[in-house]
């Protein structure tokens, strides 16, 4: 047994909008790609995430496809698993995603779901000499109500052909990882009946790396992909016989420098404190991600402050990629709107906008979620150029979707239905 599992390489993602970050997760890529190559492993799982949007560049395809490339060139038996994660789904009115381009490339083997002899869902699976590898994409909440029918597909297909060693790819965060909760996490024991089919869940989804029971892995991402998670532990699973290790490549450096500010009673005393603080902090070799986090209450009005001047500090003394200073927390008397939004990045504020508004409607209480997702999704559309019938076809599929989990509801009188009408998971499945 020699494989590796990795998830999550969000390659296309230029964070903050640097090149140089955009260059740093097809580093990562490469990196994993290499250690395969080095290793001599089998295969390569990618439990979704490969890209970090579904409509991405051309720079972007080139990337994978020269990474790719190279790796069956170096190493033509190992083959890559991929399935798709929330971030490189088709559109659903396409049916067609990047992967499958890379699937049809030759370049990596995409998992589907699959009606095949009487098989629903896992009809398409790989069948190696000692393994057989299933994967489910990205299902979002639909993912609760098919982990049975999983199990039982899976345990079917083994008893025909023979018990091998089972791996099946899936794509959602476990419940009491984060630490928010956040919609769409799946409980443990909605898991349990996987338990006696498959052994071992390569999971994705979540950026810092889990480990569940045993036979549970989520690797995480191997670049970072936003400052709070900072110091979570991520990378890939090396699995062999003699044991399962998490490979933590050397990545971006990045540095968060904390400082209560409560005692200090004026912009000057900020300053010097500020500089005293970073005169402590040990040197950095490369160009790094700083972030200087002020917080505590403030005892002076936050207009006072000159941020320019003490990003000049951070930029003098570190030379970084990229620095931002963040306060956490300023005096109610002196809070003004803009520390709200300071330090997120676009999609925070436009999901905590959306969500803001949602939820002043009392109409849609019950699915916030799903339509700020699809208020995003629609103006990242219009923003595109899609045509106008592809962006009323997102919508309808909303609507159609937030209606069919009311109907459920007032049937069971539950409010998350437990099974969902055959026709929406065989149109969530795309090419079925
Ligand atoms: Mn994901």
């Amino acid at each position: 047994m020699n494989f590796l599992h990795a998830s999550y390489f969000h390659l296309v993602y230029a964070q903050y909008g640097l090149e140089e970050r955009f260059r740093d997760y097809a580093r990562a890529f490469q990196s994993v790609i290499q250690y395969a190559i080095d290793h001599k492993v089998e295969f390569i799982l990618i439990s979704g995430d490969l890209f970090h949007k579904r409509n991405i560049n051309a720079p972007t395809y080139r990337q994978a496809h020269k990474v790719l490339s190279e790796l069956k060139k170096k190493s033509p038996s190992t083959g890559v698993y991929a399935i798709e994660g929330n971030h490189d789904l088709a559109y659903h009115q396409d049916g067609y995603s990047w992967l499958d381009m890379l699937n049809s490339e030759g370049l990596l083997r995409l998992i589907k779901l699959k009606e095949v002899a009487g098989v629903k869902l896992m009809g398409d699976f790989v069948e190696l000499d000692n393994f057989r590898i299933f994967g489910v994409r990205f299902l979002g909440s639909s993912t609760v109500s098919v982990v049975a029918q999983i199990a039982e597909e899976i345990k079917k297909i083994n008893a025909e052909r023979g018990k091998k060693y089972t791996i099946l790819m899936m794509h959602f965060g476990m419940a009491g990882q984060m630490r928010q909760e956040a919609p769409g996490e799946i409980h443990y024991n909605t898991l349990l009946p996987l338990k006696e089919a498959v052994d071992y869940l390569a999971l994705g989804h979540y950026h810092m790396n889990y480990e569940v029971d045993g036979w549970i892995y989520n690797p995480g991402s191997v670049e970072m992909v936003a400052m709070n998670e900072y110091g979570l532990q991520k990378g890939f699973y090396h699995v062999k016989d003699s044991g399962i290790n998490l490979i933590t490549p050397v990545t971006r450096t990045v540095r968060r420098i904390k400082l209560d500010i409560s005692s200090i009673a004026t912009p000057e005393e900020l300053y010097s404190t500020i500089s005293q603080r970073l005169d402590r902090e040990p040197a950095i070799q490369q160009e790094s991600l700083i972030e200087l986090l002020l917080y505590g209450e403030m005892n002076f009005p936050k207009s006072d402050v000159n941020l320019e001047r003490i990003k000049d500090m951070l930029i003098e003394q570190f030379k970084p990629l990229w620095s931002e200073i963040k306060l956490l927390k300023s005096n109610s008397s002196y809070t003004i709107n803009e520390g709200d939004v300071r330090g997120l990045t676009r999609e925070q504020i436009e999901l905590r906008v959306f969500s803001d508004r949602v939820k002043l409607d009392g109409r849609y209480r019950d699915n916030v979620d799903e339509i700020v997702k699809t208020m995003i999704e629609v103006k990242r559309m219009a923003a595109a150029g899609i045509e106008e019938n592809a962006i009323e076809k997102e919508l309808r599929w909303c609507f159609e979707k937030i209606r069919s989990e009311a109907q459920d509801e007032g049937k069971t009188g539950e409010k998350a239905p437990e099974q969902k009408p055959r026709q929406t998971l065989l149109s969530m499945m795309g090419d079925a």
